[in-house]
């Protein structure tokens, strides 16, 4: 093993390519080295001590560093990286506020399944673990542990390259998730020779191998979808992530089953497509005899799999379920078919084992299910053709579908409560991995952060609908859009308040604890650093404003104008409020 040859006071403000002592490294060039060695070429991140000359030396080293107003939105544009790119998304902070800024982010991720590595510089361990309160003194590493997939410190310079590989390794393989890499200050000044150092970085093989489905598994699902009558294939983010697109087209597209796409599985077959069922939701999923899922767990989103929503009462379904992690079985209800494995090598397996032919549905379901789409969407065709003045959701977000149609090559980041649920239902999707949204914990925050991430990653344009609410975690990230100068256009859906502007407070004195400024403008926000800001107050506002947006690709918040009686208490889940039981007097 090499040795540390010496321990160097902090590196001088001027970053240098190389360090100064010739044929030596230091503990910044190894991470820098390391993190290239794998093909990883952007940070996320906000500078501060011990972190600083890490980003001007990895920018000098021809990395893109990206540099926010706040961790948590340089931790969720990485966790969007890692989601498009099956590569793991890097947030880098300084030690306990920066660190504690990024962890949401990281724990959102991980419970996402998106694959980042939080990296923090943190303080003196001497200090730290004898509490004689160093300047932001925190055991990091023991507060990130639970809540993410698995955390690591690295105290020595030649242990750098593998530290790095084992983050990368535990965020990628199997089920993806968040990783934390702990960095103390005196790592970065360790210096060793560059060959020794060199020779210590570890270039990870194959990250994420396939898994493959047992045959006997393969056999036992396939048996299961072909005695059913009512089958349905329901498509999760983590089907998205996979990128096993072919496969999964071929799948639906063979079988001839109809299939449910959640929300950042929208995409991987077009929504316009003739198999899709989201038109007839709560039909297809009370009266499916047989659920193929894919990628998808079986959580609150998918109201746990039973109850009303699955028609519990008719008679349990059958379930085959699709999972890299094998423990996902069974959480909430049985699944008689579990297909353990990567997403890719088990739909690749179905769609073999069906080469000696196969049947399609009975069209009495498919039948019925087309009947019910015709009705559904023939409704909505009529109340987005409305133009109420104010605008109301229907009427904005006609808007951004016509556009989004225009543009499928965009990115559509989503968050908000009715701006979230009217824009998932009403906007088509058309490529895979185009829709970034709240996920797994509608958590609202993740909008700049995502916005960023997509833009950054991809180069492609980025629109962004934001409720009034959920644009505030973040909105200062706007100057970061505007620094960088971003293909990203902002809409906000401004009703002045958190699902809508038209609470009182019976006792009067301070307004309603969900309602905010009247009249605000979020537009004006954009101006102040550069970027194109418009007020729209009509819908023919609104789509000029988001077409000149697209065509020239430069930073633009909309402020759009909605009726602020239009919203609904927690939107769509409503009845996940606590019921009052007693009214105070
Ligand atoms: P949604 O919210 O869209 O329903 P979830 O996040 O609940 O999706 O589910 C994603 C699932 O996909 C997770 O259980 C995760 O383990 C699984 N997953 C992620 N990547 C893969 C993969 N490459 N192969 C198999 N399963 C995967
Ligand atoms: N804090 C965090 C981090 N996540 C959350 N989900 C919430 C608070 C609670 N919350 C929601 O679930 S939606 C929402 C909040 C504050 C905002 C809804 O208001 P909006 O959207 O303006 O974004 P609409 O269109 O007015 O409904
Ligand atoms: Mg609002």
């Amino acid at each position: 093993m090499a040795s540390v040859l010496e321990t160097r006071p902090a590196a001088t403000a001027i970053p240098e390519a190389v360090p100064a002592v010739p044929g030596t490294t230091d503990g910044f060039h190894l991470v820098i080295d390391a993190l290239k060695l794998n093909d990883i070429d952007t940070i996320f991140g906000l500078p501060g001590i011990p972190i600083t000359d890490l980003t001007r030396m990895a920018q000098a080293q021809g990395m893109r560093v990206i540099s926010f107003r706040h961790e948590q939105h340089a931790g969720n544009a990485a966790a969007a990286a890692g989601f498009l790119t099956q590569k793991p998304g890097i947030c880098l902070t300084v030690s306990a506020p920066g660190f504690l800024n990024g962890l949401t982010a990281l724990a959102n991720a991980t419970t996402n399944c998106f694959p980042m590595i939080l990296i923090s510089g943190s303080s003196e361990r001497e200090i730290v673990d004898l509490q004689q309160g160093d300047y932001e003194e925190m055991d990091q590493l023991a507060i990130a542990k639970p809540l993410c997939k698995a955390a690591f410190r690295v105290l020595h310079a030649q242990d750098i390259g593998i530290g790095v590989a084992r983050a990368i390794r535990s965020a990628l393989s199997g089920r993806p998730g968040g990783v934390y890499l702990d960095l103390p200050a005196k790592l970065f000044s360790q210096v060793m020779e560059a060959e020794a150092g060199r020779k210590s970085l570890i270039k990870v093989v194959d990250p994420a191998p396939r898994q493959l489905p047992a045959p006997e598994s393969v056999a036992r699902a396939l048996d299961l979808l072909k005695g059913a009558k009512k089958p349905l294939i329901l498509l999760g983010k983590g089907a998205a992530y996979a990128q096993a697109d072919a496969d999964i087209r071929a799948l639906v597209e063979k079988t001839g089953i109809p299939y449910l796409p959640m929300s950042m599985a929208k995409g991987l077959l077009p929504d316009n497509h003739v198999q899709s069922a989201s038109a007839a939701r709560s039909y297809v999923l009370q009266e499916a005899d047989v659920v193929l899922l894919v990628g998808a767990r079986l959580n609150w989103l998918l109201s746990h799999g039973k109850g009303k929503t699955w028609a519990q009462d008719k008679g349990p379904k059958k379930f085959i379920q699709i999972d890299i992690a094998p423990a996902e079985m069974d959480s909430n209800v049985a699944i008689d078919a579990p297909l353990v494995g990567d997403i890719g090598s088990c739909v690749a397996a179905l769609v073999a084992g069906m080469a000696g032919g196969w049947a399609k549905p009975p069209v009495e379901w498919t039948g019925a299910i087309a009947d019910r789409k015709d009705k559904n969407l023939g409704k909505m065709a009529e109340t987005l053709a409305l133009r109420p003045s104010p605008m109301n959701f229907h009427s904005a977000l006609s808007v951004v579908r016509d556009i989004v149609r225009d543009n499928q090559d965009a990115i559509l980041v989503n968050e908000g409560a009715n701006t979230l649920d009217f824009a998932r239902s009403i906007v088509d999707m058309y490529q895979p991995r185009k829709r970034l949204d709240v996920g797994t914990w509608g958590i609202m925050g993740i909008g700049m952060g995502f916005a960023v991430g997509a833009a950054v990653t991809t180069g492609k344009q980025v629109i962004a609908i934001e409720g009034d609410s959920a644009f505030g975690f973040s909105g200062m990230e706007v100057e970061t859009i505007c620094r960088y100068d971003l293909p990203v256009c902002i809409v906000v859906f401004n009703n002045n308040g958190i699902y809508k502007g038209t609470d009182v407070n019976s006792r009067g004195g301070d307004v309603a604890p969900t309602v905010f400024t009247k009249n605000a403008r979020y537009d004006l926000m954009m101006q102040a650093f550069g970027g194109i800001g418009v007020h729209a107050t009509t819908a023919e506002e609104l789509h000029k404003a988001m077409a000149e947006a697209i065509a020239s690709g430069k930073p633009t918040l909309i402020n759009a104008v909605i009726d602020e009686t239009a919203g609904t208490e927690s939107g769509r889940i409503t009845s996940l409020n606590p019921a009052k039981a007693a009214i105070k007097k």
